[in-house]
C-alpha cells in the first residue's frame, strides 16, 4: 500500500500529486502485487475535500444523467460525457499512478470508464467477450495485464455489504468460485487497482432486491413500466427509508502499450462503436503530455 504527497490540479477538482517511482528494469511491489493478487490497494491517493468535490460531481451528474440499471444508475464511458470527471482521471496524481503500473510501457487507456450510483453486481469478471476467454487460455496468460482502476467514495468496512469483493489469484485460474473472497476494506479517497479477468463482486443483490427486480419483470410490461427504472426508484426508497447512505463510483480501464492491451481495447471498440462524445483540448493536450494517445473504446470503426 502507498502513500501519496502533494498537490496538484485537475481543472475544477484540485487533487494530490504523485510520483512514480522509477528504478528502470526492476519490477516494483505494486506490480508484483498484481501480478501475484490480481488486485491492489493504494491508501490515501485523494485528499477528503477531493473525495467530497468527485463524488458531489458524480451524485450531480447521474441524478439527470445515466441509464437506470442493476437497481442504480450508470454512465458508460464517463470521461466522454462528463469533463470533470474526465479531468479528474487524467489528472497526474491519477496518471503518476497508472504510470507506476505499466512503466516502463507508456499507459493506455481502453476507453472503458464507469461512473455508477447504488448498482448492485454478482460475481463475474470482464473478460467475458474476450475471445481468448472461451478457451480459457486469457487466464494463463501471464504477460495480459489489463487492469480497472477503481475509486470508492465513502468508507467501506471489510463485512461491509458494499464493499468489493474479489477471489484473490482467480485471474489466472478463470471463475473458480472455490477460491475464498476476500473483502477489500478501503477509506474513501484510496484506490483499488484490480485486473480485470479477476472474479469480483460488488454489492450483492439482496432477497429483496431480486424479489423486487422479478416483480418489476412481470408487471413491467403490463403496466408499461421502465422497468429498470422502477427497480432502482424502489431500492431507492428503501434506501432512503432505511437511511443507508449512496454508495457511489468511478472506474477507468487501462494497461501498458503492448499488443494484449490494445487487443482487448479492440474488442471493446467492436462492442461499443462510436461512442465518443468529445474529450476536451485540455484533457487532450494532458493525456499527450503524458504521452498518452486517445483512448481507444469509442473512436469511430473505419468500416
Ligand atoms: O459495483 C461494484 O463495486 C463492482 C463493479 C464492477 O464489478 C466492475 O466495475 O466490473
Amino acid at each position: 500500500m502507498v502513500n501519496s504527497t502533494g498537490v496538484n490540479s485537475a481543472g475544477g477538482l484540485q487533487v494530490p500529486a504523485s510520483r512514480p517511482s522509477n528504478v528502470p528494469g526492476t519490477i516494483n511491489q505494486l506490480q508484483k502485487d498484481l501480478n501475484s493478487d490480481g488486485y491492489i490497494i493504494i491508501k490515501d491517493v485523494l485528499t477528503p475535500e477531493h473525495v467530497e468535490s468527485l463524488r458531489r460531481v458524480a451524485k450531480h451528474y447521474l441524478r439527470s444523467g445515466g441509464t437506470y440499471l442493476y437497481g442504480g444508475k450508470f454512465q458508460l464511458h464517463a470521461m466522454y460525457v462528463a469533463e470533470e470527471v474526465a479531468k479528474f482521471l487524467t489528472s497526474d496524481t491519477v496518471l503518476n499512478r497508472l504510470k507506476e503500473i505499466t512503466r516502463p510501457l507508456d499507459v493506455v487507456l481502453t476507453g472503458e470508464c464507469d461512473l455508477m450510483i447504488n448498482t448492485t453486481s454478482s460475481w463475474h469478471h470482464d473478460v467475458p467477450h474476450h475471445r481468448r476467454c472461451t478457451d480459457g487460455s486469457i487466464f494463463s496468460d501471464e504477460s495480459f495485464r489489463v487492469y480497472k482502476i477503481a475509486f470508492y467514495l465513502q468508507d467501506q468496512g471489510e463485512n461491509s455489504d458494499a464493499t468489493l469483493k474479489v477471489r484473490p489469484r482467480s485471474h489466472l485460474k478463470g471463475l473458480v468460485q472455490s477460491l475464498p473472497p476476500k473483502g477489500l476494506a478501503i477509506r474513501a479517497g484510496d484506490a483499488i487497482i484490480f485486473d480485470v479477468r479477476i472474479e469480483h463482486a460488488g454489492q450483492m443483490p439482496t432477497l429483496v432486491d431480486r424479489s423486487l427486480r422479478k416483480f418489476f419483470e412481470r408487471v413491467g410490461p403490463l403496466l408499461r413500466l421502465d422497468v429498470q427504472k422502477a427497480f432502482t426508484s424502489a431500492r431507492s426508497i428503501i434506501r432512503r427509508l432505511s437511511r443507508t447512505p449512496d454508495r457511489v463510483a468511478v472506474f477507468m480501464t487501462f494497461g501498458p502499450s503492448d499488443a494484449e492491451t490494445y487487443s482487448y481495447a479492440e474488442e471493446g471498440r467492436h462492442r461499443h462503436p462510436g461512442v465518443r462524445g468529445a474529450l476536451s483540448a485540455d484533457v487532450l493536450r494532458q493525456l499527450a503530455a503524458n504521452n498518452i494517445v486517445p483512448p481507444i473504446i469509442g473512436m469511430p470503426l473505419s468500416h
